[in-house]
């Protein structure tokens, strides 16, 4: 048999299915990749203390890791929610001696609904330990703004000018995602020399819950599955916006994506690229 590719994500797990692991392990199935996950954080509200975030141990998170590297190995890791420094600066040394070779980091910053996903002393940790790791950084316009010492970032020309100014934080690529201005939803692909933009028809919806989570996950296994950056981006952009095209809700709450659109309903969406 043709063994899958395997792909290890680094991040928190979201109790509600829509985000984090839960959203990355979902993507990976859909894309025929064998997934493994770290588990840094637990993020579930308590209902009598209100408690959301319950980081686990460095102990916890090296032993995920070497029990995953070690048995399996991976073609492609992803990281998420780091929350701490301490966090991030184990993870970048431990991603730093495995030697994987496409690495996508998703800086998380803020959920949807407003969890903090990054305690604030950790950005500088993000940025000079961890992004100089990456092949591809995605940040959304939050991130990418508070990445460039709090940036205001209104249209395309100024998302093309952030990824341009991040590719200084030495990642190979940098894909800044335009989801949060008005009109369709446009992504920048910077390579070092030329910016891309990756276009999709603008979705009414509210349940994109965990979107961002699902992209870098697709854009991680289309890399392990020995994609381009180019082509794993456009590939995953086709599959996160058919996702949110079939986002439903079990409440009155914002809900998830559906990972499984493209193989029960088909490709709702073609990227343009410019
Ligand atoms: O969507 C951002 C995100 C990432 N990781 C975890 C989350 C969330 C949002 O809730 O819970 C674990």
């Amino acid at each position: 048999m043709n063994k899958p590719s395997r792909v290890l994500t680094i991040a928190g797990s979201a109790a509600g299915g829509s985000a984090g692991i839960q959203a990355d392990l979902k993507t990976f199935q859909e894309l025929d990749v064998y997934g493994m996950s770290v588990v840094t954080a637990i993020v579930a509200r308590h209902p009598e203390t209100y408690t959301n975030v319950h980081p686990q141990t460095l102990e916890a998170i090296e032993a995920q890791f070497s029990t995953a590297m070690e048995r399996i190995g991976a073609d492609a890791l992803k990281t998420g929610m780091l929350f701490s420094k301490e966090v991030i600066d184990r993870v970048a040394e431990l991603i730093k001696q495995a030697n994987v070779k496409n690495i996508v980091v998703d800086p998380v910053m803020v959920g949807k609904l407003d969890s903090k996903l990054l305690k604030d002393n950790a950005i500088q940790m993000i940025k000079e330990k961890l992004i100089p790791l990456a092949t591809i950084i995605t940040p959304n316009i939050p991130e990418a703004s508070f990445l460039l010492d709090d940036r205001s970032i209104h249209n395309v020309a100024d998302l093309k000018q952030a990824a341009i100014d991040l590719h200084q934080l030495g990642s190979d690529y940098v894909l800044v995602k335009g989801g949060r201005l008005e009109g369709p939803a446009i992504d920048v692909l910077f390579d070092g020399s030329t910016c891309i933009t990756f276009e999709a028809a603008r979705i009414d919806t509210v349940n994109t819950s965990g979107a961002g989570c699902t992209y870098s996950a697709a854009i991680a296994a289309y890399l392990a599955k020995g994609e381009t950056v180019f082509e794993a981006v456009r590939l995953a952009k086709e599959f996160i916006t058919t996702a949110i095209e079939h986002g439903f809700s079990y409440s009155e709450g914002v809900g998830p994506t559906y990972h499984a659109a493209i193989r029960k309903k088909g490709i709702a969406h073609r990227i343009k690229i410019n």
